[in-house]
């Protein structure tokens, strides 16, 4: 017999419990009860998305029971607060019904009632209120630290508009807003006593004290309420609930009375259009600071508000801020919120009277700054004057720090003129301007990274100067993803295959999943395993047939890359390798081919052309390959337009293989990296962020690597002329680009991709010329696993049962302990 057969995978089904007929009964008439007294609908005319509302009112009614039945203290010891500018939560539904535990009882309620669960989670609009990793990062922490019954709020910015909904015309980008609220929001409410106001511009007046000293009140020009929208957020089993806590910006009046009266109705607006426009819509930056004023108001009106919050908060509960670093733990979430050193060190001197000495102690015991990249066009500076308009005490405050920290370094004899400027809070060498990473480094009691690599390289490059003033501050955390929204909600039947074969505890502990591994081998379990993957292609299929017209073959090799649309993630490696790989064919075509599809989908922020470039070449491609009966069967190439959460779920279970081939040294982690990984896929990428410790995880056999690693990047880019020399040693680069550039996928219109081509034959910033063979040999390497099923899916499965370590529960457990010094939950 093969070897494949020798074991067969037996472990009998886990009897499925049904849900039991009362609870389904209870449930059903809670949904009716909410679509005829919340919506005013009848089950005659509701639609998808009123079923929807109603499911979800029914729901947060359970989340809501749970959260007065929980166990936990009404003021815990300790709260940590999550500061973060985005938070890409995507859909809420299947989070919920999978956290209660009432996915099964729902799907029998609404069949009761006729209607499809899919079709109605289908109607939810995604919250995209998020750019790419950082905001995914902020949103799976969110649901693990609930999971872990770890005491926390997370704040930020309820935008009216997410990231905007692309469109893809002729291989071009165009981007319309999206509408998430546009039928409002049912699981979030809306808290106007909670309200706070934040200032900005005016300026700071001093005051004699009775005992002569002086006080400074920033007296600001304008004011904008902060209105609080509260979701509540489940933890897994329901056993915790938190809070996330979007803000959204008011006008203090909603009219100008007089001039309404006076015939100027839209000048008596104009002043609520202006305040408003805070919380209208999130910048599409991925990564670049936008320089517009309208940002740092962002920035600030949320921090802001947040910092007041929880003041008020620990006021209340424990009158004296000097205990402040006792019972919060505040975490920055890069630097969009690094503003809050200075206005925490205002609200305590200012506000509340301390001292700055008692009230530096409290700031830099209480936060903490994470840092997600180390690209220097993403390191947020403000210039001094704007800084000065809009915060004129915040940069009192800032200077203040600034001669405080430089002082004592000389004074200490600790560093000379020269490298003062390098720790200086102030960049000096392009007009004055504000270095936000370095304020939130000064002002927060540990830092850190978010993969082992990215971590080293902060010590080494950008904080370097500072890391030597203090080596305990800079620490690892490596990123981590949330297996409930990404393995048993994404992927329920590889799920139930695990609880199968290893016991329903793997949904409490990722742990068991290693157990899986002695299945690695097993015919059966491989079949099962197989067929899952297969089932989940064909839905894909379905969807890029939908959105694309593109028909894929769910027996074919399903490659793909999605993320953000960025040169350093290196999309173009990936098309050129395709159109080498399209020459290939051409020229070998009775070879033994197997059949691969690339799957790319990504957004480009609105003004990065490259990037925009870089899809219309990847749509181009995929126009002539798909349409050349020479290849069909062979190579299909799909861009998928519009990425979302809601798409990365749907396309993450049916990929085979993960394309996380990142310049070495440029990817702080990568989170999809994990998702795809962690469903299976085998990776093929450079020894980049996380991708280091997923090698380490699943082993050497079980990925596919190559490439310059961080430091030959260093020593390559010390070396110009690379490219010409990579070129001229790669007749099949050459001719790969060669084939772009004589318009081969741009007929009539030769120079269409001239920018890109430009920039790899000449500067090459991000190596592919010099990656390309090595990537070429390794996807060879792939077509040769794929021939050999056996091989495959035993090294899929392996993926899967090694990279527990890459839940984000972990990543929370660690952070409590090394960071927040905050107990985790019961039961957690
Ligand atoms: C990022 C890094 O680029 C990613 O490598 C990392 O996984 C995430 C989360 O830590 O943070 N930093 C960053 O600015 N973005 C990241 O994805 N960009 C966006 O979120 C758009």
């Amino acid at each position: 017999t093969h070897a494949d057969d020798r074991q067969t995978f037996r472990v009998p089904p886990a009897p499925a419990v049904p849900p039991s007929e009362d609870a389904v009964t209870l449930l059903r008439d809670a949904i009716l009860n909410k679509l005829a007294y919340a919506l005013g609908r009848t089950p005659a005319t509701a639609r998808d998305r009123d079923w929807f509302a109603a499911t979800a009112l029914a729901l947060r009614d359970r989340v809501v029971d749970a959260c007065l039945a929980s166990p936990a203290p009404a003021v815990p010891n300790k709260r940590v607060y999550y500061l973060s500018a985005e938070f890409l939560i995507g859909r809420l539904l299947s989070d919920m019904m999978g956290n209660l535990g009432l996915a099964d009882t729902a799907r029998a309620a609404l069949a009761q009632l006729g209607v499809d669960l899919d079709a109605v989670a289908g109607a939810e609009p995604d919250a995209a209120l998020g750019n790419g990793g950082l905001g995914r990062l902020a949103a799976c922490f969110m649901e693990s630290l609930a999971s872990l019954a770890i005491p926390a709020y997370g704040y930020g910015i309820r935008y009216d508009h997410g990231l905007f909904r692309q469109l893809i015309e002729d291989g071009v980008q165009r981007e319309v807003p999206e509408t998430w609220l546009a039928e409002g929001n049912p699981w979030e409410f809306e808290r106007p006593e909670a309200a706070c106001s934040v200032g900005f511009g005016g300026e700071v007046a001093m005051t004699v004290q009775p005992d002569g000293s002086i006080r400074r009140v920033w007296r600001p020009a304008e004011t904008v309420r902060a209105v609080p929208h509260d979701t509540t957020v489940l933890g897994w089993r329901a056993k915790h609930v938190n809070v996330l806590r979007l803000w959204q910006a008011r006008a203090e009046e909603p009219v100008d009375l007089g001039r309404f009266n006076g015939g100027d109705h839209v000048g008596a607006v104009a002043e609520r259009s202006r305040a408003e426009a805070i919380s209208r819509v999130l910048y599409p930056s991925d990564s670049t600071p936008a320089g517009h004023e309208l940002r740092l108001r962002q920035e600030f009106f949320f921090t802001s508000a947040s910092l007041q919050d929880l003041v008020r908060r620990h006021v209340a509960e424990r009158g004296d801020l000097r205990s402040l670093p006792d019972h919060a733990a505040i975490q920055l979430n890069d630097t969009h919120p690094a503003i809050a050193v200075p206005e925490l060190m205002r609200l305590l001197v200012d506000e509340h009277g301390l001292s700055w000495e008692d009230a530096w102690h409290v700031t830099t015991h209480t936060l903490a700054y994470t840092n997600h990249t180390l690209l220097p066009e993403a390191l947020e500076t403000w210039p001094v004057e704007l800084m000065e308009r809009l915060l004129p005490r915040h940069m009192q405050i800032i200077y203040l720090i600034n001669w405080m920290h430089l002082e004592s370094l000389s004074k200490h004899g600790r560093v000379d003129a020269g490298s003062l400027a390098a720790v200086s809070l102030i960049d000096e060498t392009h007009g004055k301007r504000v270095r936000m990473g370095h304020l939130a480094f000064l002002g927060a009691r540990r830092v850190n990274g978010v993969s082992a690599l990215h971590t080293e390289l902060m010590r080494q490059t950008v904080f370097a100067p500072l890391h030597a003033l203090d080596t305990d501050k800079i620490v690892n955390k490596t990123n981590g993803i949330t297996f409930r929204r990404w393995l048993h909600n994404a992927n329920p039947g590889l799920t139930r295959l695990a609880v199968e074969a290893v016991g329903a505890r793997v949904l409490d502990d990722p742990g068991a999943l290693d157990g899986l591994a002695a299945f690695a081998e097993d015919a059966g379990f491989q079949a099962r395993y197989a067929a899952v993957r297969r089932g989940r292609k064909e839905a894909l299929a379905r969807v890029v047939k939908e959105r694309t017209g593109i028909r894929l073959d769910p027996g074919a090799l399903f490659d793909v890359q999605i993320k953000r649309i960025h040169e350093y993630k290196r999309q173009l490696l990936n098309i050129l390798e395709t159109v080498a790989l399209y020459q290939a064919i051409l020229a070998e075509p009775h070879r033994d081919w197997p059949a691969r599809v690339k799957i790319f989908a990504g957004k480009a922020a609105p003004s990065y052309h490259q990037a925009k470039l870089i899809i219309r070449l990847a749509s181009d491609v995929a126009k002539r390959v798909n349409a050349d009966p020479a290849v069909a069967g062979r190579l299909t190439v799909a861009f998928v337009p519009n990425y979302s959460v809601s798409l990365a779920e749907a396309i993450i279970p049916a990929a085979d293989l993960s394309e996380q081939i990142s310049t070495a040294g440029l990817e702080a982690s990568g989170t999809g990296n994990m998702k795809l990984a962690l469903n299976g896929a085998l990776t093929i990428g450079t020894l980049d962020g996380a991708n280091i410790e997923i090698k380490e995880h699943v082993g050497d056999d079980n990925i596919f690597i190559f490439g310059l690693d961080a430091a030959g990047v260093q020593a390559t880019k010390a070396e110009p002329g690379y490219a010409a020399r990579a070129i001229a040693a790669s007749p099949r680069l050459k001719a790969a680009l060669d084939l772009i550039a004589s318009g081969g996928f741009s007929p009539g219109e030769p120079d269409r991709f001239r920018p890109l081509l430009d920039e790899v034959t000449g500067p090459d910033r991000y190596l592919l010329t010099v990656d390309f063979d090595d990537y070429w040999r390794a996807q060879r390497a792939v077509d040769a696993a794929w021939r050999r099923p056996h091989g495959w899916w035993r090294a899929a499965i392996l993926n899967t049962a090694r990279t527990a370590w890459f839940s984000s529960d972990r990543t929370m457990r660690e952070y409590a302990e090394d960071i927040w010094r905050v107990r985790v939950g019961p039961g957690a």
